[in-house]
């Protein structure tokens, strides 16, 4: 039996997980989820015997090896180990745990690092996208103390800027599936839309809340889970993602106008819990709906012009700042946000 690995454990952005190179994994995908959920201590809503945090936000895994793509440094495949069922999911992506992905490929010594920054170009195995993010790294180590600050981590850290291009139908073959700025599913308007992770976005008071609850009023909220969770599952063919009931996609945005000069605000369900903060590229097709003419996120949303947008996303604990890049149509072309990330351990694991 597979029962030892060697891992790095990481916050990467607001979430946190296990580094493990591909080649110290079993090849073999149920064996190697079996070692990952005893190695979370998952099913268990208190994951007591296993390292994940009793939060999806903690309870993540990421697989890292050289690429053999032209001009793609590594590939990265992203695994949501479920807090209290026993599902590995490679269904989505994590833009968070993307940020620890550079500072890990140079600790490991698959990608040589630079004298001052270090850009490595990062293939995600989940969506078949290409990010670009740039580490710190004076004197060729890499660095992770610093002065960026990013809402929903305490203190400060170094940056790690992330670059996305073509993320437009990463996972449901198109950027709006269904080809509209909006259908309406259960009665409510929602708009379906995929820039880099499956979102249904629709406007908080549609479903009777205000947009500004903290996480623990949402998590506490039966009946509107149990409104969105029916939409959720409603929309999962019209999306080209199946039959959605065991996947962590769609995640559900429920938008409201910003109050802090931002673009908008968000609270996220990932779809299950609410979220503390906003996914990175959650944050990014929530962006990327506000600026789709007619859509419910648009009427709430607060927009700059120009064809280079800064667009702040609102969310439970602070804002998320995405910068996008439009086309003369329109269309968003490439969207860059900052993160920071931290090692924490590096050693075996044991299942
Ligand atoms: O949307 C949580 C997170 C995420 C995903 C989730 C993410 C992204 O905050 O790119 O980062 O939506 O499950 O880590």
């Amino acid at each position: 039996m597979f029962d030892r690995a060697r891992v790095m454990w990481m916050r990467g952005g607001t979430s946190k997980g296990g580094y493990f190179l591909a080649d110290d994994l079993p090849a073999d995908a149920a064996a190697r989820d079996a070692f990952l959920l005893r190695a979370m201590g998952s099913p268990d809503p208190r994951q007591i015997d296993g390292m994940g945090g009793a939060d999806p936000l903690t309870s993540k895994v990421a697989l890292v090896k050289r690429s053999q793509r032209e001009g793609v440094d590594i590939d990265y495949l992203f695994l949501q180990v479920f807090v209290d069922q026993a599902i590995v999911s490679d269904a989505q992506n994590c833009g968070n745990i993307l940020a620890g992905i550079g500072p890990f490929a140079i600790e490991r010594g698959l990608v040589p690092a630079q004298q001052d920054e270090t850009r490595v170009a990062i293939f995600m195995e989940n969506t078949g996208q290409i990010a670009i993010a740039t580490v710190q790294t004076p004197g060729g180590v890499v660095r992770y103390d610093g002065d960026a600050r990013i809402d929903g981590v305490p203190g400060s850290a170094a940056p790690v800027p992330l670059e996305f291009r073509d993320t437009a139908g990463s996972s449901c073959g198109a950027l709006l599936p269904t080809g509209n700025a909006f259908d309406t599913v259960e009665g409510v308007p929602v708009t379906l839309i995929d820039n880099g992770m499956p979102c249904v976005v629709m406007k908080a008071s549609d479903v009777g809340i205000t947009g500004y609850e903290d996480r623990d009023t949402l998590d506490k909220d039966a009946a509107l889970k149990a409104r969105i969770e029916a939409i959720r599952l409603a929309v999962g063919e019209r999306m080209n993602l199946g039959d959605v009931r065991e996947k962590s996609v769609p995640k559900m945005m429920l938008v409201a106008p910003p109050r802090n000069g931002g673009a908008v605000t968000v609270r996220s369900f990932i779809p299950h819990r609410a979220h503390a903060s906003i996914g990175v590229l959650g944050a990014v097709s929530v962006a990327t709906a506000c600026l789709i003419e007619g859509s419910p996120a648009a009427e709430v949303a607060s927009i700059p012009d120009g064809n280079r947008k800064t667009l702040s996303v609102e969310h439970p604990t602070g804002e998320t700042t995405c910068v996008m890049e439009l086309d003369e149509s329109g269309a968003v072309t490439s969207a860059a946000m900052l993160r920071t990330a931290r090692k924490l351990m590096d050693g075996d694991i044991f299942a």
